[in-house]
């Protein structure tokens, strides 16, 4: 039995079929968990949507940015995009309803205690430690399995930008959504940044998320996706496994384990 972490698929189901044949995937025995951003530009979202929804038994998603769009434009018709049409393919499939509903139940962090692990599709906010990330994870949840329309007409915007746990409503939610899913680079005086997404050391003005200090203490390493110009990236706490499959890169998938990770524990296609 075995546990596989893997990286940003956006659409590309050929990928992701070769990468579980590689580490001979079984649905009987092996985890899969998805750091999110399943969906968008690779072509097949749908087909990726129907594997993963029929090994659900075996599989766990933190949903990510893209996940996140593809629902908001399901819950507010108006503002689908006609010309996005991998989405649309979506919209209009017989199990739209089906796939959506259980892709609102995902998650937006995964603890995996027995790994010491922590699943997020961008990261963790830096002064949050570990008990506020898992507090306010859970919260977005239920936010958006409580009021989806709610939250989904008022997801997008990059305001607040700075963290205070005084923050409620949708203002919470809307931060809380902006560091899990979209956070790269920080501002010094500790606020989000929503333009930058390019390699580490372009932008002096801009810490990435990982490197900002002070930080709170967090025991687990953060396992994340979303940043496909960083890379695999693997440092004593942060192991990032968007390797860009969708821009002409790879799709990655890391078995997890209780020591170091060794070169075996990587697979890529
Ligand atoms: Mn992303």
């Amino acid at each position: 039995m075995a546990t596989y972490v893997i990286g940003d698929v956006q659409g590309c189901y050929q990928a992701l079929i070769k990468l579980i044949n590689k580490f001979q995937f079984n649905p009987n025995k092996d985890k899969l968990i998805f750091c999110g951003d399943l969906v968008n530009r690779g072509g097949e979202s749908l087909h990726v949507l129907r594997w993963i929804y029929a090994h659900q038994q075996s599989c766990n998603v933190t949903l990510g940015n893209h996940d996140l769009s593809l629902l908001a434009q399901y819950h507010i018709p108006r503002i689908r995009k006609q010309k996005n049409l991998e989405f649309m393919q979506i919209f209009t499939a017989s199990d739209c309803d089906l796939l959506m509903n259980w892709l609102l139940q995902q998650k937006l962090l995964i603890h995996l205690k027995k790994y010491n692990a922590i699943i997020v599709h961008a990261g963790i906010y830096p002064s949050w430690d570990q008990e506020t990330a898992f507090n306010e994870a859970n919260f977005l949840e239920n936010y958006i399995k409580m009021k989806p329309k709610k939250f989904f007409k008022n997801m997008y915007g990059t305001k607040p930008n700075h963290w205070s746990s005084q923050l409620s409503g949708m203002n919470r939610a809307r931060f809380v959504v902006n560091s899990l899913t979209r956070m790269r680079y920080l501002y010094k005086n500790g606020g989000l940044n929503f333009k930058a997404k390019g390699e580490l050391d372009k932008f002096v003005k801009l810490i990435p998320w990982f490197k900002y200090k002070p930080k709170a203490k967090k025991s687990a390493k953060i396992i994340f996706g979303h940043w496909s110009a960083l890379g695999f990236y693997n440092k004593k706490d942060v192991i990032c496994l968007d390797t860009g499959k969708v821009w002409g890169g790879k799709l990655t998938a890391l078995k997890l384990s209780k020591s170091a990770i060794k070169s075996n524990d990587i697979f890529q296609v």
